[in-house]
């Protein structure tokens, strides 16, 4: 197995205490080609002394639209350890290894990161599971990208990308959501230009790069579907 530093044990001093008892989580850990390779927790895994040495882990991002085709963002929870306060899609997390969310081929893994996704849904907007059901999430492809959040604390993923249109209730779990907002393209490329909002930088990836393409083809999205590689960031 890869080598990880030790743990001082005070790396998580002075955060929220639901924050840091969600550190405790089981992340699938990968090689470079996404195959899982053995589990860490979320700390470990987060900690850029670790993502220097290599550790890589699985997660996804969903984008879930209503019927307008209207993107519904969120702004992270200031109690959040990476990326506080920052504006970004509508749900980002980790499959976990726990029943149904693992998976070596890439149809079981897409299968395992679309019950984590209505998982998350639920705990952090408050989105039941029978208004996001699983059939209703498509995957498009896979980023793999390395981001720092502080000198302490980074990202380093293969993350699925999920696309779903639903009409939700939103319930928000204030430790993990600040703010939420329905936006259109146009309102999201004017939030871009506000120099007072900050966007996490795999949602700025991912809109660079494709979002835009993938919205305005909202009604033809069969050719960016499944896509079988791994789009290296
Ligand atoms: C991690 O998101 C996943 C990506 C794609 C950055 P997160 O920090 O919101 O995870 P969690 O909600 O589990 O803390
Ligand atoms: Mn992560």
């Amino acid at each position: 197995g890869l080598a990880t530093a030790p743990s001082t044990g005070n790396e998580l001093e002075g955060y929220d205490e639901e924050q840091i008892r969600l550190m405790d989580e089981v992340c699938i850990v990968l090689d470079n080609d996404d195959k899982p390779i053995g589990s860490a927790s979320k700390k470990i895994c987060h900690m850029m002394k670790n993502i220097g040495q290599g550790l890589l882990h699985r997660a996804f991002s969903v984008f879930l639209f209503d019927d307008q085709k209207r993107l519904l963002l969120q702004q992270r929870a200031t109690e959040k350890i990476t990326f506080p306060d920052m504006w970004t899609n509508t749900c980002c997390s980790h499959p976990l290894g726990i029943p149904g969310e693992g998976g070596a081929e890439l149809d079981a893994a897409i299968m395992g990161v679309k019950r984590a996704a209505q998982r998350k849904l639920q705990h952090e907007l408050g989105i039941p599971p029978s208004q996001i059901p699983l059939e209703k999430f498509h995957f498009l492809t896979r980023i793999h990208y390395k981001a720092p959040s502080d000198g302490k604390w980074g990202e380093h993923e293969i993350d699925y990308i999920l696309f779903i249109q639903a009409d939700v209730t939103l319930d928000i779990n204030p430790n993990e959501v600040r703010d939420s907002q329905y936006v259109t393209a146009n309102e999201l490329k004017e939030m871009f230009k506000d120099e007072n909002l900050v966007f996490t930088p795999w949602f700025k990836l991912i809109c660079e790069k494709m979002l835009f393409e993938w919205w305005a083809n909202f009604d033809n999205l069969e050719p960016y579907k499944n896509e079988q590689g791994i789009r290296r960031m």
